[in-house]
Order: structure tokens, then sequence, then C-alpha cells
């Protein structure tokens, strides 16, 4: 009864989740905890909201919502990015709605208060003599672009801990230079399902095989368990030969000056990530139907596309960089029981559609996933919200991370208070 009685409170719904289990309902479809989740891990912790490159040109910008909050997301006249509040510091209107556009100033559309690119305040009539434009600026936002992703955070004291994520993936990221690749594509769907089902399902390829024909064409499953006592003979030995083969990979590439180790911070700590190299399998290069290259022309700096797929998660996005394109995936939770999935496909700036690239080719695998996945999401969030649901064990296979998301989800709540 515990896990889903409106009157139990946060705090205990957290102390009865039993470890290596699932969740208790109440932590995935209750509005109280999903606000309080909404506080904690969408304001107090960094989140990826987007890509530099979408806003390429000064005047470009976006908007991406989370919660009540409303970000603009822009290039400036001096080609610097650019996060503000979309909130005028007038009477608090709205400035830009949802979505991308081009501006040259930023207008309010209440009173025409007008704001530069920079977010000062240039033009505001009628205010009087005395009234001084200049404490009246848009409201900036905490923000980071780690090799061109953004990361914004709307705490007044952000999580230092996310210096180790920069420091790992700046330099993984350099060669892709996504900084200045082109979005091909972007799809956005709505998940009937909490956020955190969705994180859970992107943690795991248990799932892949029974659902994803086009991905596991390229994709190798990356999580196998490795605690020996926990494995079945025939388990033991398949992760030994998976470790053996990432062993072999891993030591070549990073022969050849490419980064490639497991790098994980999941546990312990505030911000979560967790970045490796994965092979790729059939053909090698690319998340595509034949796991050729989708794109003649390879991302940034990239000279090989034999060097498999940088793989990064964050606890609301994830990423694969490969040498022709890139799949950027960003969460973003509506409610308890909606989530927004915003997934971005990145080429290099130069690659021109039907003659470097075809759209088809390009997303067809990550669509059909996408889709996949958001009916799984939507059969999950369903079965658990039927009083039958009990939380299930996590497989100490193929389930690890799952787990590790669990221990990093309570602890977070426990540290802000729950
Ligand atoms: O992290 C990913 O994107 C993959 C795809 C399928 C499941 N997941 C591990
Ligand atoms: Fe923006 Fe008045 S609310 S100008
Ligand atoms: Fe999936």
């Amino acid at each position: 009864m515990l896990q889903t009685l409106a009157s139990s409170s946060i705090s205990a719904l957290l102390d009865s989740r039993a470890e290596g289990h699932s969740l208790p309902a109440g932590l995935y479809i209750r509005e109280d905890v999903f606000e309080a989740e909404l506080e904690v891990f969408f304001r107090q912790h960094w989140i990826c909201v987007g890509v530099e490159c979408d806003v390429p040109e000064p005047g470009d910008a976006t908007v991406v919502d989370i919660g009540k909050t409303s970000l603009i997301i822009l290039r400036d006249d001096e080609g610097e990015i650019r996060v503000l509040h979309n909130v005028c510091r007038h009477r608090g209107s709205r400035l830009l709605n949802p979505g991308k556009t081009i501006i040259s100033k930023l207008v309010c559309p209440y009173h025409t208060w007008t704001y530069e690119l920079t977010g000062e305040l240039s033009f505001a009539p009628h205010m009087g003599a005395g009234f001084d434009r200049e404490c009246r600026s848009l409201k900036p936002v905490t923000f980071k672009s780690i090799g061109g992703l953004i990361y914004v955070c709307l705490s007044d004291n952000p999580p230092e801990d996310i210096d180790r994520l920069e420091q790992v993936m700046a330099e993984r990221l350099a060669p892709y230079d996504i900084r200045n690749a082109k979005v091909a594509h972007e799809f956005d769907v709505i998940e009937q399902g909490n956020w955190k089902l969705t994180m859970e399902n992107n943690r795991e390829c248990y799932h892949c095989s029974a659902n994803h024909p086009e991905l596991c064409v390229s994709f190798v499953d990356l999580d196998f368990g490795f605690d020996p006592e926990a494995l079945s003979p025939e388990d033991r030995s398949q992760a030994e030969e998976h470790f053996a083969l990432y062993a072999r990979r891993t030591e070549q590439w990073e022969a050849d000056g490419y980064p490639s180790a497991a790098v994980e911070q999941l546990v312990d700590c505030a911000t979560n990530f967790r970045t490796q190299r994965l092979i790729i399998s059939g053909a090698g290069e690319s998340q595509t139907h034949d796991a050729t290259a989708a794109s003649s022309k390879l991302l940034g700096h990239m000279t090989r596309k034999d060097l498999g797929d940088t793989h990064l998660w964050g606890h609301n996005s994830w990423n694969h960089f490969m040498g022709d394109h890139a799949v950027v995936a960003i969460v973003i939770p509506l409610s308890a029981d909606k989530t927004l999935v915003r997934t971005k496909w990145l080429v290099h700036k130069d690659a021109v559609e039907g003659v470097d690239y075809h759209l088809q080719k390009l997303t067809d695998v990550w669509l059909a996933t996408t889709d996949q996945d958001a009916d799984l999401v939507a059969r999950s969030h369903a079965g658990i919200e039927d009083p039958a649901y009990i939380p299930g064990p996590y497989s100490a296979f193929s389930e690890t991370n799952l787990d590790k998301f669990a221990t990093w989800y309570i602890d977070r709540m426990r540290a802000h208070g729950y």
C-alpha cells in the first residue's frame, strides 16, 4: 500500500525502495513527487538543454521550457552563446514563444521593452527620468558549453562536479567539433510515462533484442554486470567475452590517440554521467540500417569512420557521436506521466542534404528506436499505475546501471531534504 498511498510522505516512499529493485509506484506516478523532482533534478542539478549549433548564426534563438521556467538560448551579435530567462523585466511577460526564431533584438510584445541580444535593456518608453535601465537586463542563466553541448543549472549553487564531465568530454568531443556541426533533423516525441522510466529504459539494452531490430544491426550492448558471484556460468562467459573484446578495441583506439575507456560518475555525486567509446557492430561505422556511414562528409576533424561511438549519458540526456554523425537526445519531464524526448541528428556543417547524406538513412534507425522506446515507456508506466504492480528485481547481468540510477536518485532526493 505504501508505494502509492497519497498520505505517505515522499521520504517514506524513498525508504521503502528495496535495493536491487525498481522504485515503488508512488515515485513514478505521484504529482507531489514529480514537483519535488522538477526542483531537485531539473533546477538544482545541471541539465542538458540543447547544442550550440541549434543557434548557428548571430540572431538565432530557441526557447526551451522546463516546468514553469522558460529559457532563451541565442547567439548574440559577437557570435557568443547566451542563455537568458524568457521573462520581461517590466511585468514579466514571456518575450519569445517556444521553438526557433531569428531576431535582431528581443522586443517584448506587451509594452515593447526592447533588449539587446546580450540581454541589456535598450528601450523602455515612458518610464520617466529616474528610471535606471541598467539594472533591468534580462536575467542570465548559468550555463556551460561542453564540446558544444549546452548544460544549464537553475540553482544559485550549481554542483561543482560538472567539472569532471567537462574535463573528460571536452577532450573526447573535440574531434567531432559539435560546436560547428549542423542540426540536420530534429524530432520531438511525448512519451506517455514518467521521466525516470525514460531514463531507465535508455540505461539498459536488455530490451533491445526483443524490440529494436533496426538498432541491433549496429549496437552492441554495453552493460554487462561483472560481479562473477551474481552471474550464471553462461552469463559469466558472455560477459568475459564482451569485456575481452572491449579491452582489445579500447587499447587500440587509445594507442591511436582517441580516449575511449569508460569514465563514470554514477553514484555518490551530484552530476550523473557515463561515457565510453562503444563498438559498432557489422560494418562498424555508424548507427544506420546497414551500419555504414550516412554522411560522406565526416563530422568536424574526423578522418576515420572506424572510431566507434562515443557514448555519453547524463540524467536527462543520451548521446552517440560517430564518425559521420551524432545523435543527441534530451529528456524534459512534462508531468508525472508525460515526458518530452527531443532527438537531434547532427552532421558536418557543410554536408549537403541529398548530396553528402540522405535524411532517411541518417534518421531511420533512431526514429524507429525512439518510437519503439516510447511504446515501452508507456507500457511500463501503465503497468506501474496498476495497483497490482510490485517493484521487481533488476538483472545483475544487464541492468546494473538501473540500480545505480535508482540509488543516485534516492541519494539526491535525500541530499535535498526528502
Ligand atoms: O544508450 C542508448 O542510447 C542505448 C540504446 C538502446 C539502449 N541504450 C543502452
Ligand atoms: Fe514586457 Fe511590459 S511586460 S514590456
Ligand atoms: Fe530502447
